[in-house]
């Protein structure tokens, strides 16, 4: 008995002295673990004596256990509320139209270009006392304020004299969750949908809630709950009662839900035998629809819609246009204050026109003509989210029309779970990209933010890369890219390091040499998978349907712009699309100076030379190697890039924990691997047109052809 009972206790003080804290990533970026340099520690506990805030909601509720929690977590201190809003060294929290405290410390015109979201931080020091005022026009506002504070303090940054004034540039932030009813996600890497559909509406999953947290966390506003393929019947009762209690959690986070509407929903599970957007019925039919969701979920965003694009219904199965639909759903939301966000992404398997221009040739037309709740979707570039895209034409070409920007964070064409690519950079290409639709300075973030044709109805989206993996993402660095979407849809003028930096910050360390030397990986990451894969304007050039790994072998399929040589068109004499006006003459649908640029051979960028031009395997690039060579240089520098990825990881092994480290470890060992792959597979493919040999200093591909030709991948995701 005694030794049992000596045994059990040896057991638990055992226990008792292992960190218990699992590091699986699951906290995300609001670790919240202490501050281990005392210095710091005790500077911000200087300032954080309590808090005040006058009034209670949901929201607030949510304030004051964030504010617990990470103090408590932080200082290792619990803040308490205070009723004295003239103590020193608080935290006053507020808006000036209900909290008379806040109205006499600041007034409403400070406030006024913070708009409903923005928010103000801002240090008062009156009679030796020192204040935190974080102020705002909403509770939400108050929300991203306190978000923004707990940033500087597990960034280690200075919480002394703040003038902080924030406001989103762009209104709708959402993320698109690409998730199916039955739990699959198209294009998902890490997991199946964190939507529990059959439990709900009465099971609510904690994870729920740690969802909205990091989403409100990073400004993220609105979330599209499902798969644009869509399925018609999460528009029916027993699916919007749960819509509705996702709906009801997410709101005070500031969160607004939206669904995908298919465009035969009428058909399919309405009484009707057309979904003909000009028809009486049809319109009456989703004029019931709305006020039904709206009866469930009085701010519901709205719909998002793709339509006749890959096999999706919409309103050209009756002869009738983009705007048709679009102003048809329009009109439905309007009564309640709803949007529409309809895609742009369309490309016909019977139009013989380059796929690159469809979208444009399709939309163009109707700029102006939309109602003024529809905002056009377009995706970053015209193929479909490549590693290296252009910018997408349409930016700049349609004025009148609100276009927002689609992302994918989820990296369907960039390495999917396995690779480390970090994304803000791609973002922050696309962004900067001058289309010149007005001279000189129109970029794509002004047409984006409203602000070159001033326009009120701003958004942009991600493709979610959210799954039920304990730590989200699957790859850890793919939280990194849900990260750095948010942070540049809340302002797009924040660049990529300082984004990394805090993400590294927040989820790993603080440790110097670590942040240094990832945030520098972390910065050349996408540019490596650029190199392996697709380099020089190269794309579209994955394996068949799973999009996973190299195939530029695919042809002969039953749609041409499924295949792989459709998009390199590599023969003897050379590789590339050409899109010149020898070619497609998809160059004339930029503005003059990027047209003229792009349709010049020798002022083409480089990173898509291919993308635009059918070169000569000889043609001298700019470093004076032949194309051939430069294409194989590429491809070998991106595999030794992979190669020192890994490396630059191993050499911090120690620095975090073992667990986040191995993980990432084993991860970009695959990285290695499937890059050497890339390599490879192409550049023996791409040597059977030009004839040529791999350059002497290069190791010589161990495998044939044949054996990459002959993988197969039956159960990718
Ligand atoms: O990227 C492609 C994907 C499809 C996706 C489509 C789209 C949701 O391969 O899986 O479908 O684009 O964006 O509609």
């Amino acid at each position: 008995m005694l030794k049992n009972l000596l045994i059990k206790t040896a057991f638990v003080v055992l226990l008792l002295m292992v960190p218990l804290k699992a590091e699986d990533g699951y906290r995300l970026w609001l670790r919240y673990d202490k501050i281990s340099d005392e210095e710091t520690a005790n500077r911000y506990k200087q300032f954080l004596k309590g808090y005040f805030i006058e009034y209670d909601s949901p929201t607030i509720a949510i304030i004051k256990n964030e504010l617990q929690t990470a103090l408590n977590g932080l200082l290792g201190k619990n803040i308490s509320r205070t009723d004295n809003p003239e103590k020193n060294n608080i935290i006053i929290i507020g808006s000036p139209d209900r909290s008379p405290v806040v109205s006499s410390l600041i007034s409403n015109n400070e406030l006024i270009n913070c708009g409903n979201e923005g928010y103000i931080i801002k240090t008062i020091s009156t009679e030796g006392k020192e204040r935190i005022l974080i102020t705002g026009k909403s509770d939400v506002a108050l929300l991203y304020g306190v978000f923004n504070l707990l940033r500087l303090m597990q960034t280690h940054s200075s919480i002394e004299n703040l003038y902080i004034s924030s406001m989103p540039k762009i209104k709708i932030r959402v993320l698109n969750h690409w998730d199916n009813l039955d739990r699959t996600v198209e294009r998902g890497y890490a997991g199946f949908s964190l939507w529990d559909w059959h439990k709900l509406p009465d099971y609510i999953d904690s994870r729920y809630f740690d969802y909205a947290r990091a989403n409100a966390s990073i400004g993220i506003n609105g979330t599209v709950l499902t798969n644009v393929n869509a399925n018609a019947l999460v528009l029916t009762p027993v699916y919007l009662e749960k819509v509705k209690a996702l709906a009801d959690i997410f709101r005070p986070y500031g969160i607004k839900v939206y669904l995908t509407a298919r465009f035969s929903a009428p058909i399919e599970i309405g009484e009707l035998d057309t979904a003909d957007p000009l028809n009486n019925d049809v319109k009456t039919w989703w004029a019931n629809k709305a006020k039904e969701i709206y009866g469930y979920i009085p701010d519901f965003g709205g719909f998002l819609v793709k339509a006749n694009s890959e096999g999706q219904p919409g309103p050209q199965n009756y002869n009738r246009t983009h705007a048709d639909g679009a102003n048809m759903l329009a009109d439905a939301v309007k009564p309640h204050g709803g949007i529409v966000m309809w895609r742009a992404f369309v490309y016909s398997a019977d139009d013989k026109e380059d796929r690159a221009k469809q979208a444009y040739n399709e939309f163009k037309p109707f700029d102006g003509k939309f109602r003024e709740n529809v905002l056009i979707q377009v995706k970053n570039g015209p193929i479909d989210f490549q590693p290296r895209e252009p910018f997408h034409p349409l930016f700049g070409a349609m004025p009148q029309t609100p276009l927002m920007m689609e992302y994918q964070i989820t990296q369907e064409y960039l390495g999917q779970g396995t690779s480390l690519a970090y994304l803000s950079t791609l973002f922050k290409e696309v962004l900067e990209s001058d289309t010149h639709a007005k001279g000189e300075g129109s970029t794509v973030a002004k047409i984006i933010d409203g602000t070159l044709d001033r326009l009120e109805l701003t958004g942009i989206a991600g493709v979610s890369n959210i799954g039920t993996d304990r730590n989200w993402t699957g790859h850890t660095f793919g939280q990194a890219n849900w990260y750095a979407f948010g942070r540049l849809a809340w302002n797009h003028e924040i660049n990529s390091d300082q984004i990394a930096d805090e993400w590294l910050r927040m989820t790993f360390t603080d440790n110097k040499d670590f942040v240094d030397q990832i945030k520098e990986l972390m910065m050349n990451s996408r540019e490596t998978v650029v190199n392996y894969m697709t380099p020089l304007g190269l794309h579209h050039i994955m394996g068949w349907h799973h999009h996973y790994g190299p195939a530029p072998w695919i042809k002969d399929k039953h749609r041409d712009d499924w295949t792989s040589v459709y998009y390199h068109r590599a023969d003897e004499k050379g590789i590339g699309f050409d899109r010149t006006q020898t070619g497609s003459d998809a160059v004339s649908q930029y503005f003059s100076p990027v047209a003229r640029k792009f349709s010049s051979l020798e002022q083409c960028p480089e990173e898509y030379l291919l993308w635009f031009h059918h070169v000569d395997w000889d043609y001298v690039t700019k470093s004076g190697r032949t194309l051939w060579d430069e294409l194989c240089y590429r491809y070998y520098e991106g595999a030794e890039s992979a190669g020192q990825m890994r490396t630059t990881w191993n050499s911090q092994q120690g620095r975090i924990d073992d667990e986040r480290f191995n993980r990432v470890k084993m991860l970009l060992n695959i990285q290695y691997k499937e890059a050497i792959w890339w390599r490879n597979a192409c550049v023996l493919y791409f040597q059977t047109f030009s004839k040529k040999a791999i350059p002497d200093d290069f190791e010589k591909p161990d495998k044939t052809l044949e054996y990459y030709m002959n993988l197969e991948f039956p159960y990718a995701p």
